[in-house]
């Protein structure tokens, strides 16, 4: 048939690839590539029913570029997987009330489905799924080397409880300190939990961020996570308590001494510290505190033991807070200073502890004026002195004043010298502080890979040999978290009872099953060597294939998954199991499509199908049509109708093909053609998809401007530009244009001459009714319907109109438009 009937072409198409193996790689080819580019897309989780709109949105960003990269002659591999472990299947199944074991397999295989009528360039050979035991088996694996370089701890840690739900939730699952699920008010509990070190690689984390080709929001994400702060550690010695009566014993145990740390990044303030905060939770706090004053203190540290954690690191709210009764000395100005307790000091950084500088730091202004406390000027900025008044802090720059034997400095020349002055009698040091905290991995949930760890009462913690994994998730029926508290396998003996491989006593398996970034944290390192039964990834290929090339994803991973990606190949680097430690070279993340100007939902009723789209316009079309909305890396709006404009290219391109003939490449539509190629190659490596279609556009107007007929020379190499959009289409048309072999093994990028490329310009003469009335440079080749436009903006020529319409327009190429009106 002639006409353009995607349905049918997509079918034929899918079916040939995947007989021929277009996409997929052998391992042989995978150790033997010479130009290997690794494409690589954020795989998604199978949580719901279907794709979204958005992963395909995100997915066919992706898939363009690795097909341009094709076409250039690079070899691609590009893989496509499941993050089917975790929080978001697990959320489902029970939302569904149906078992993850029976749920998650079906999404995935609904997922591939969806994905393969795409029209996506996977390499179906090389898929991982995060729940098959031939994936997790090494995710085990990894926890095991980390544990074995010293890289995992087991410590205990706050988290947010829900004493209704009975459970632990994620700091996202807490909303206005509340359960995100049953609404009632969230608790901070201590669980001993599983932590990765991750903050013994802060500083090359954020050194090497500068060495990677990623987009700069992305870059300054992860800077302010792992957030390094320069300053120093001081010590403030515990001021003796005065002893009132031999009745209290206790209190001359204070004599020997112990001195309050603190981190601070303004040592140059250090004489305008008027008091001290330490967290509530702090390890001092007892020993500290006066009998008067223990009441109230306890009082206070149960009140925020009960608040949720992201209640507790808001900065905003209202400052509350109690007086330990005992105090510091201030070792700057020798003078006794109250010891409080507040939330607004968290025990996860720094020391746990602050000297509080009320006059210059905003949270202790606010603190200080509450409850009265003294407030010194230690700074003064330009036009002020000793004696200015403060009314708020004063944080900008500054001379130091009232500091002893620190005024006249500048800040800077300050902090240098308080922190040696401090050195010099052996209370303070340098320090740089990250805000970064170790990683959590432990989750008291079943739908995850179990802990490989064993609890033996001879031999304490026990790693399970390497040869006796994976340890296997079992089958349980309630795998519901419930008012127990501890995960769902710990309610299972038969399963956790088990013998210890060191001494053959009794053991205990570890009941917590690994966090679902963990999965994802080294997924990139498997799919070139998926399958392998021997190794989580193949010496060799990993050589040829890593780091990856180009890594596209969403930008609400950009925090975590990334840095943890970063830091398990980092680690892995460090133990000599891979030579590179960076793992992605360049990443973009892609936007965010809205329906309609707004978000859609489900209660919206405004949820976009693609399955429906794509059945009724087809998948080449809805690809171009997303690519379409907007820039790729802000996203777009989708509009109801809006995919009309993207099909009728299609089938006008189809149709111009179709009916090209063997002629003379015209001059005008020579250099347009030059001029598109630069312009759609330079998009494409900027990933500017919206543009380039747009160019694209341009171009077959201008190939088809007054219904010429459209030159093979002229279409042939639109056939490839298209191509990484339209994949289906381009092969198809590529056969009829008598190609033995697909497009995707045997057809190269367009190439340009710069010097064509460059829009050529010549004089034309717009007349009216035959009368000259303006010369007007315009593009060489320009298209009659553009050249008529262009006339009639003219201000000269619509003077000669006026309200009269033309009826007629006589147009000759590169030359003259004539509008006869009347
Ligand atoms: C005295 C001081 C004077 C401070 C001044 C600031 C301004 P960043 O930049 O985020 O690292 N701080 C230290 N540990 C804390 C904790 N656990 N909870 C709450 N606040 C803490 O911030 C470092 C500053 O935050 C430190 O420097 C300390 O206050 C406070 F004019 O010390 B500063
Ligand atoms: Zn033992």
């Amino acid at each position: 048939t002639n006409s353009y009937h995607p349905a049918e072409i997509e079918r034929k198409w899918q079916a040939r690839w995947d007989e021929r193996g277009t996409n997929a790689w052998t391992d042989e080819a995978l150790r033997s590539a010479e130009r290997p580019f690794y494409n690589l897309m954020m795989f998604p989780y199978p949580s719901a029913e279907g794709l979204h709109v958005g992963n395909i949105y995100a997915f066919t960003g992706a898939d363009i570029f690795g097909r341009f990269k094709r076409l250039q002659g690079h070899q691609v591999f590009e893989p496509i997987g499941f993050d089917a472990f975790g929080i978001h299947s697990e959320n489902f199944a029970l939302k569904q009330g149906i078992h993850p074991t029976e749920l998650i397999p079906r999404n995935v295989a609904r997922f591939t489905t969806q994905l393969r009528r795409v029209g996506f360039m996977y390499d179906w050979s090389h898929t991982v799924d995060t729940t098959t035991p031939d994936y997790y088996r090494w995710t085990q694996w990894i926890f095991l080397q980390l544990y074995k370089a010293g890289l995992a701890e087991k410590k205990e840690a706050p988290v947010n409880w829900c004493p209704s739900c009975n459970t632990v939730l994620a700091n996202e699952q807490v909303v206005g300190g509340e359960c995100e699920r049953c609404g009632t008010p969230v608790e901070m509990r201590f669980l001993s939990q599983w932590f990765f070190k991750i903050t013994q690689f802060a500083g090359r984390l954020l050194e090497n961020l500068e060495t990677l080709d990623w987009s700069d929001t992305t870059r300054k994400a992860q800077q302010n996570w792992i957030g390094r702060s320069e300053g120093a550690e001081l010590s403030f010695p515990i001021a003796r308590r005065k002893v009132a009566d031999d009745r209290h014993e206790s209190a001359k145990i204070e004599a020997e001494k112990p001195v309050i740390r603190v981190f601070t990044t303004r040592p140059d303030t250090i004489f305008g510290a008027t008091y001290m905060v330490l967290a509530p939770e702090h390890p001092l706090v007892d020993r500290i505190t006066s009998d008067e004053q223990r009441e109230a203190v306890d009082a206070y540290r149960r009140q925020v033991a009960a608040t949720d954690l992201v209640t507790r690191r808001k900065t905003d709210k209202t400052k509350s807070g109690v007086w330990t009764g005992g105090n510091a000395v201030n070792p700057a100005t020798g003078q006794e200073i109250p010891v409080w307790i507040a939330d607004y000091v968290l025990m996860e950084y720094g020391t746990g502890a602050i000297m509080a500088v009320p006059g210059h730091d905003e949270r202790d202004f606010e603190f200080a004026t509450a409850f009265h406390l003294p407030i010194v000027r230690v700074v003064a900025g330009e036009g002020q002195d000793a004696d200015t008044p403060l009314d708020e802090a004063y944080t900008g720059p500054g001379v130091l004043v009232n500091s002893g034997r620190l005024d006249g400095m500048g800040v800077i020349d300050g902090k240098r010298a308080a922190t040696a002055w401090l050195a010099e009698m052996g209370l303070g040091e340098q320090r740089i502080n990250y805000r970064l905290h170790d990683w959590t991995i432990s989750r008291q949930r079943y739908w995850g890979p179990p802990i490989p760890i064993l609890y033996c009462d001879e031999c304490g913690i026990v790693p399970v040999p390497e040869d006796q994994l994976p340890v296997i998730l079992p089958f349980i029926e309630d795998f519901k978290p419930d008012a127990s508290g501890v995960s769902p396998l710990a309610r299972h003996e038969e399963w956790y009872r088990t013998t210890c491989p060191t001494c053959g006593g009794a053991a205990r398996r570890e009941t917590d099953v690994s966090d679902t970034f963990l999965d994802s944290a080294w997924y990139f390192l498997r799919y070139p060597s998926a399958g392998d039964e021997q190794v989580p990834f193949d010496q060799e290929i990993t050589k040829r294939w890593l780091p990856v090339d180009s890594y596209i994803g969403g930008n609400e991973h950009a925090v975590l998954h990334l840095l943890y990606s970063r830091f398990v190949t980092m680690a892995l680097h460090d133990m000599g199991l891979i030579d590179f430690e960076e793992p992605f070279t360049r990443f973009r993340a892609h936007g965010l499509i809205v329906k309609d100007g707004g978000k859609m939902s489900k209660s919206k009723g405004n949820v976009i199908v693609p399955d429906d789209y794509i059945a009724e316009w087809g998948a080449d079309t809805m690809r171009l049509y997303l690519m379409f909305i907007g820039p790729y890396q802000e996203g777009g709006d989708f509009r109801e109708g809006g995919i009309t404009g993207p099909y009728n290219f299609l089938s006008r391109l189809w149709d111009s093909v179709l009916s090209a003939r063997e002629l003379a490449l015209d001059a005008g539509v020579e250099q347009k053609l030059h001029a598109t190629i630069k312009k759609v190659t330079e998009d494409l490596e900027a990933l500017s998809y919206n543009t380039a279609i747009a160019a694209m556009m341009e171009y077959l107007n201008v190939v088809r401007a007054g219904g010429r007929t459209p030159e093979r020379a002229a279409v042939e190499p639109l056939v490839r530009l298209v191509a990484p959009f339209a994949p289906h289409m381009a092969e198809e048309l590529w056969e009829r244009l008598g190609n033995t072999e697909s497009l995707w093994t045997s057809a190269k990028w367009p190439g340009y001459d710069a010097s064509k490329a460059v829009a050529d310009t010549v004089e034309f003469v717009v007349q009216v009714n035959g009368k000259v009335r303006a010369r007007m440079p315009m593009a060489r080749g320009i298209a009659e319907a553009e050249a008529r436009e262009a006339a009639l903006a003219d201000e000269n020529v619509q003077k000669w109109i006026e309200d009269k319409q033309v009826r007629k327009t006589i147009f000759v190429a590169d030359r003259l438009v004539n509008l006869v009106v009347g």
